[in-house]
């Protein structure tokens, strides 16, 4: 299966593939080599029938009735055209643990791990027990089932920063869902003639008669998942599971995991990051992107509501960045996603008033709560629902607030919605030509130890921060608990290639004429001794973002030399109309805390990616080494609280 070559097979001309019927669609005019991977799917996986999407709104409405009449869908009736959906509960989350990577050399995959070393940073695979793997699960998957051909654009299409993909899936809500993900149109196949496309196979893993119960009107097969990609081919084949990350295969295994090894080979950047600008009061406006871990509030910060009076934000988007140098040295972006994938609990009208406009309609929300007056609801929408309406849970059960100790949604429950559908999306989202990056951030949640916001020296310093980003961990994968991971450049279950490759690639990327970004980390997450936030977040994150881009217009005035990097100078952040902030708790830097880190970080990247670690990393944790060490007499030292 992994290396099959669509060249070699027969061109199909009638409509009927082997023994299924082309239900929708005119096979007959699709592009030859299309013809010949859907023929090759049709043969292993023996669907009962072909229908070629074409991303309409006539065909949404069409699946969304069938959804709803089956019980997969259920209609929030207080919105125009907004659904939620139940998964099985055994079916939730990304599964990391069975998401591979497979090439020819393991190390093309995946960093030399120290011996005895359990490698975090990516899975590898042989093509030999891919293809054994493979051949336990997707022969015959489909059976009694019809198969979705789903032709989309991950870009504006026809861009020449796009990337072509065609799914195949057994799923109807993984059709509706990549509708509001990606550009799904027939389109897909004149801009593609004979070129090039990712293949992306997915099979829910249940063919008809299903030997089992199915829990919640959603097939799928959890003993049996498996996330295969195969960059070498440009392929991914997932099977068993229908949830988010793990079907709708445009997001992360094509943007970032297969987007990734195409991006170092065409020398860009596949990245876990949002793309917003601000628009100062001066009218200035700044575009910036920024990797932070699942769950860390990319969205919140994608659709920030500024505190500061006259700024203005927009969102590009809120999760991966696909971005390149044009030839003038200036690093330009491109969403490369057409919707949100939102996390429901948490996000209310002060959290994010702006997602919450998002998804007034067209929406479908996955394992969420739901209220008798035909609404959504999660945890964080106490405030805003009235009192008298009763509240189911994700799993059907009765809620009562202030009583229930289960949750009313699950913690990685989820909106998916159109971007267009964002008040403050910025006119050029979508823009083929893509928009000019001024700062990249990097951030997690810490809460100890990290200052608000701190500056690189570098762009290799840069990469050094990024290489060292960690996080408290989330629910957006099967992690439990609230433990610090590693969450490298917050690409760690994102790596298509050897991360350290992936290092040297980012590396690579600065030559003499182009104007690298200044890359900053943030942590908006600091507690203080009482174990309380230090900073209020979210729409006060607008003063960071001041202070960040008055450094990329080189103020001087505002940045003090610290062995972390350049921190502002006290009373440089705007702290205008805030309640007291303790500001110098806020970016002090333990001295005891950062030694540790810093001994911390490098163990991680000897065991994690041993030699394949570019030595300038370890060279500017050195320096970062001796910098706390010699820094007792510094000016930094003298003006921050370094314990
Ligand atoms: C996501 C994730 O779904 O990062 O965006 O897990
Ligand atoms: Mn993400």
């Amino acid at each position: 299966m992994a290396n099959f070559n669509e060249d070699d097979m027969p061109e199909m001309t009638v409509e009927r593939v082997h023994r299924a019927p082309v239900i929708k669609g005119d096979f007959k005019l699709l592009p030859k080599k299309v013809k010949n991977f859907i023929t090759h799917c049709v043969h292993l996986m023996a669907p009962r029938g072909i229908y070629i999407s074409d991303g309409s709104k006539k065909e949404a409405d069409e699946f969304i009735q069938k959804l709803t009449e089956k019980g997969t869908l259920t209609k929030l009736t207080a919105f125009k055209e907004n659904y939620l959906c139940c998964t099985d509960p055994e079916d939730t989350a990304r599964i990391e643990s069975k998401t591979f990577i497979v090439t020819s050399n393991k190390y093309d995959a995946v960093p030399h791990v120290k011996e005895g070393v359990k490698g975090i940073l990516g899975r590898w695979m042989s093509h030999e027990d891919a293809a054994r793997e493979m051949s336990q699960r997707f022969p015959n998957c489909m059976t009694g089932r019809m198969m979705y051909v789903i032709p989309f654009s991950m870009g504006p299409l026809g861009s020449p920063f796009s990337k072509l993909g065609i799914q195949v899936t057994d799923s109807s809500y993984v059709l509706l869902s990549m509708r509001i993900m990606t550009r799904v149109s027939l389109k897909v196949f004149d801009v593609l003639r004979d070129g090039t496309f990712v293949k992306c196979i997915h099979s829910l893993g249940c063919p008809r008669p299903i030997q089992g119960r199915v829990k919640n009107h959603w097939p799928c097969n959890p003993e049996k998942v498996i996330i295969a990609h195969f960059p070498e081919q440009r392929m991914i084949q997932s099977f068993g599971s229908g949830y988010g990350g793990n079907s709708l295969l445009g997001k992360k295994c094509f943007a970032l995991r297969i987007a990734g090894t195409i991006a170092r080979d065409e020398g860009w950047l596949a990245e876990h990051m949002l793309i917003m600008s601000i628009t100062t009061p001066q009218k200035e406006e700044y575009f910036i992107a920024a990797a932070f871990p699942s769950a860390c509030g990319k969205t919140n910060l994608a659709m920030l509501n500024p505190t500061l009076p006259d700024y203005k934000i927009h969102c590009i988007g809120d999760d991966i960045a696909w971005m390149r140098f044009d030839k003038l040295g200036t690093l330009v972006a491109i969403n490369p996603e057409h919707g949100f994938f939102g996390v429901a609990p948490g996000t209310n009208s002060k959290t994010n008033p702006i997602a919450m406009r998002c998804f007034e309609e067209n929406s479908i929300f996955t394992n969420v709560g739901e209220t008798s007056d035909g609404k959504y609801f999660w945890e964080g929408l106490q405030d805003e629902t009235p009192r008298d309406v009763t509240i189911k849970t994700w799993l059907g059960k009765d809620w009562h607030r202030g009583k229930s100790t289960e949750l009313a949604a699950h913690p990685n429950s989820r909106f998916t919605s159109p971007a267009k559908q964002c008040p403050i999306m910025h006119p050029k989202w979508d823009d083929p030509k893509g928009v000019p990056i001024s700062a990249i951030l990097f951030g997690g949640r810490r809460p100890k130890g990290v200052p608000l916001v701190f500056e690189a020296r570098s762009w290799s310093h840069g990469v050094m921060i990024g290489a060292c980003v960690k996080s408290e961990c989330t629910a957006a994968a099967e992690f439990k608990g609230k433990s610090i991971m590693h969450d490298p450049m917050a690409m760690r279950p994102f790596l298509g290639y050897n991360f350290g490759h992936y290092l040297q690639h980012w590396l690579d990327l600065e030559e003499p004429g182009r104007q690298m970004p200044k890359i900053f980390h943030v942590n908006w997450f600091r507690l203080g001794e009482d174990g309380k936030l230090l900073w209020p977040g979210f729409g006060e994150n607008i003063r960071v973002l001041d202070w960040i881009i008055r450094r990329c217009d080189n103020d001087d005035s505002i940045a003090v030399d610290s062995p972390v990097g350049l921190l502002p100078r006290p009373g440089s952040i705007n702290m205008d109309g805030l309640p007291p902030i303790d500001e110098s708790e806020l970016l002090s830097l333990p001295k005891q805390y950062w030694l540790e880190d810093i001994k911390e970080n490098r163990t991680f990247l000897e065991d994690q990616v041993g030699v394949d670690t570019p030595p300038i990393i370890f060279n500017l944790l050195e320096e970062q080494e001796k910098a706390f060490r010699a820094n007792q007499q510094a000016t930094a030292q003298k003006l921050l609280t370094c314990s």
